[in-house]
């Protein structure tokens, strides 16, 4: 087992400065870093492999769509889908929900029809389904949350009806790091014949998800978050609702027979993948989902686990910081406010000081004007941060808090 200080010097780029001082990175929600491995494997393609896959006989051809297709087997074991062809690669979270809001949403939501989300939704799952019901005359119901910021379940259920055709959830929440109890909820959602979407963005860097024992209908995550490249994600949905589905893109590949008056539409997953496709980032996608199999998803956990409890002490230990968002059920997210002093100023001061934490509503506008705030401080944690790094935030804080 490699020792989170091994882990570390596969990063290269925590071992660098920012404003002259040793980078704290402590901005993981938003992307993760990447390590030297899948650096390598993105280089290496186009170093070794590039080519267009699918279509060509050469050999670079075929080996590249080898290795392109792999990462399909890979993510298929990682949230333990039934079929690989229920795999399919898009740009990210954003892109995957809206492939199901325009293509199954349009074809399935009709006039007078509900759609439930909740108050916890990153803009990604609340303005593609808004658009949605706007369009189709449907209605969106919101899921409120409790003072610790979970969602209330009581309200859930009240909401849920015959009406009800789609709930679209977030497995964590981005901006309050609350771990969402969605086996159920999806299940209580199956109970009056709805769909299920699930946001797992939040979840999936936190170790893997089995689609099949939670039900999901429909689960996508972003590699970026998950230890590989930006502009490379996955959408998840049951073959049977897939096939069903009209093709989002339209263009090469995802056809079976074309001619000027007509079309036939490839086979699963094609059919969703039109064009070419991101074949390096989907290539270093599959590296860092098996990277993260080789450190342990229970040296993640344990490892995140003890830097939100250290942190969430130490932190509650600052006078006048207050934290936003105590779920019993927390990914390594930390939201919170220093005295009244504007997030944003918070995040400047820090940053001169090494320190990468967010700042702002985090894509949650509606969530923070409920919560009466303009916006936060978040920090969030990767199984690479260290006890020491949260040390460093707090005593930065504390500094912060003289400056302002
Ligand atoms: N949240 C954050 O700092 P994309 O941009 O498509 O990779 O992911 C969008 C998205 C969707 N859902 C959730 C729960 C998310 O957290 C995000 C991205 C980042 O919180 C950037 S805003």
């Amino acid at each position: 087992m490699k020792s989170i200080a091994d882990i570390r010097k596969d990063f290269p780029i925590l071992h660098t400065q920012v404003n002259g001082k040793a980078l704290v990175y402590l901005d993981n929600a938003a992307t993760s870093q990447k390590p030297i491995q899948v650096i390598d494997a993105l280089s290496n393609y186009y170093k070794t492999l590039n080519s267009n896959i699918h279509r060509s006989a050469h050999s670079l051809a075929a080996q590249a769509t080898e290795a392109y297709e792999a990462t399909r087997d890979i993510v298929q074991t990682f949230i333990n889908a039934k079929y690989r062809e229920e795999i399919n690669f898009v740009r990210g979270t954003t892109e995957a929900i809206n492939l199901v809001a325009y293509s199954w949403g349009r074809t399935n939501i009709q006039e007078g029809d509900e759609i439930i989300i909740s108050a916890l939704e990153h803009h990604s799952n609340l303005v593609p389904w808004q658009i949605l019901a706007k369009e189709q005359k449907a209605k969106l119901l919101i899921i409120p949350i409790n003072e610790k910021g979970e969602l209330d379940q009581h309200m859930y259920q009240k909401q849920l009806s015959s009406k009800t055709k789609l709930v679209a959830v977030n497995h964590t929440s981005n901006s309050l790091g609350t771990i969402n109890p969605i086996k159920e909820m999806i299940q209580q959602a199956h109970l009056f014949g709805a769909k299920v979407l699930i946001d797992g963005a939040q979840a999936c860097p936190h170790g893997p998800v089995d689609v099949q024992d939670l039900d999901a209908d429909f689960f996508c995550f972003s590699g970026h978050k998950t230890y590989a490249p930006t502009g490379i994600g996955v959408l998840y949905g049951k073959r049977e609702l897939m096939e069903q589905m009209p093709p989002f893109h339209y263009g090469g590949e995802m056809i079976k027979e074309v001619d000027y008056d007509m079309v036939t539409f490839n086979d699963l997953p094609y059919k969703f993948e039109a064009g070419t496709p991101n074949i390096a980032d989907t290539i270093a996608l599959g590296t860092a989902l098996n990277y993260m199999k080789e450190i342990g998803y229970e040296t993640i956990k344990t490892q995140e686990n003890a830097l939100l409890q250290y942190a969430t002490e130490k932190m509650s230990g600052i006078d006048e910081l207050r934290i936003i968002g105590n779920a019993a059920q927390k990914a390594p997210v930390i939201s919170f406010l220093l005295g009244t002093a504007h997030p944003y100023d918070v995040g400047v001061l820090l940053d001169k000081m090494g320190i990468a934490i967010r700042t702002g509503h985090h894509c949650c506008q509606p969530l923070m004007k409920s919560l009466g705030i303009q916006g936060t401080c978040r920090a969030s944690f990767a199984f690479y941060n260290t006890l020491e790094e949260v040390d460093v935030l707090v005593e930065g804080l504390l500094r912060t808090k003289k400056m302002l």
